[in-house]
């Protein structure tokens, strides 16, 4: 595989693995130069702990970009996840539009919300601006939190197929050509993903662990992108990264002390033999 530069724009969370803290490990032990532009700094993820600084570097962004611009630097990646204002959502629009490759691949991790809730900072006129973003997706990887926020549908704890038909169909409308729908649950024990993809719906089914940890969207987006970018279809990448998530949860469970993320970085290993 040849050597690939690629960007990654999210916040660090300076404590909590999510986000940067995340994806800039598994990115490279996939063996991808990752840039990042960070989104905000906090001391720490916003779910759980209390009291976290915030600071936003929307402001930062354009001449950031500019100066790339300069230098004449592209990517043949660029993956978003969670971004710090509504005004930034317009900024990384115009950096997945001009600062890829020609071949560039452009994911998005809508990264707003879980389990039926948006997260603490975000709000209605947040997620109108990421139903922007999803039409400069080439690959749209929400959870079905996410999903339903992005369409308007109503959240469900139990659906049948006809509803993720639903919502991948909205997200499509959005202007996403391709979706990676995580987290969808046909039965108790099991879940799964959904890959729509050039007219056609797959689903890799897998077992559910009793207790998610938090911060696993984070991880199953970057071993997404770092299995895409290491020649993995989208379906394979799909499986790759719900593999490597599942391993990460195990690694955890069981560890009360350890509520406020997962552990990845034990399981690295296994993720690199997976990508062969
Ligand atoms: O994992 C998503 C995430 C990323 N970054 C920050 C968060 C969260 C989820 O709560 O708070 C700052």
């Amino acid at each position: 595989m040849s050597y690939k530069k690629i960007l990654t724009i999210q916040d660090i969370s300076c404590v909590g693995q999510c986000s940067l803290t995340v994806a800039l490990p598994i990115l490279s032990a996939c063996g991808l130069e990752t840039c990042i532009l960070p989104s905000a700094v906090l001391s720490t993820h916003t779910a759980g702990f209390s009291g976290f600084t915030f600071r936003d570097l929307t402001d930062d962004m354009p001449a950031i970009q500019e100066h790339w611009k300069k230098e004449n630097i592209r990517f043949e990646a660029i993956y978003t996840g969670y971004l710090g204002s509504i005004k930034q959502v317009g900024y990384v629009r115009d950096i997945l539009r001009t600062m890829g490759t020609e071949a560039c691949v452009r994911v998005v991790d809508p990264a707003m919300a879980d389990n039926g809730k948006l997260y603490s900072i975000f709000n209605t006129e947040y997620v109108e601006a990421m139903r922007g973003l999803c039409a400069d997706a080439d690959i749209l990887v929400p959870n079905i939190t996410e999903a339903c926020f992005l369409s308007g549908e109503e959240y469900k704890e139990t659906y049948d197929e006809g509803y993720i038909r639903v919502l991948i169909e909205k997200l499509l409308a959005l202007g996403a050509k391709t979706v990676v729908l995580t987290g969808v649950s046909y039965e108790p024990q099991n879940t799964g993903v959904v890959v729509y993809e050039n007219g056609k719906m797959d689903y890799y089914r897998h077992i559910k662990l009793a207790k998610g940890c938090h911060g696993t969207g984070d991880i199953y987006a970057s071993a997404f992108v770092g299995a895409l970018m290491n020649g993995k279809s989208v379906y394979e990448s799909a499986k790759i990264a719900a593999d490597y998530t599942v391993k990460c949860i195990l690694n955890t469970q069981g560890d009360a002390d350890h509520w406020y993320g997962a552990k990845f970085e034990p399981a690295l290993r296994e993720l690199i033999d997976m990508l062969g």
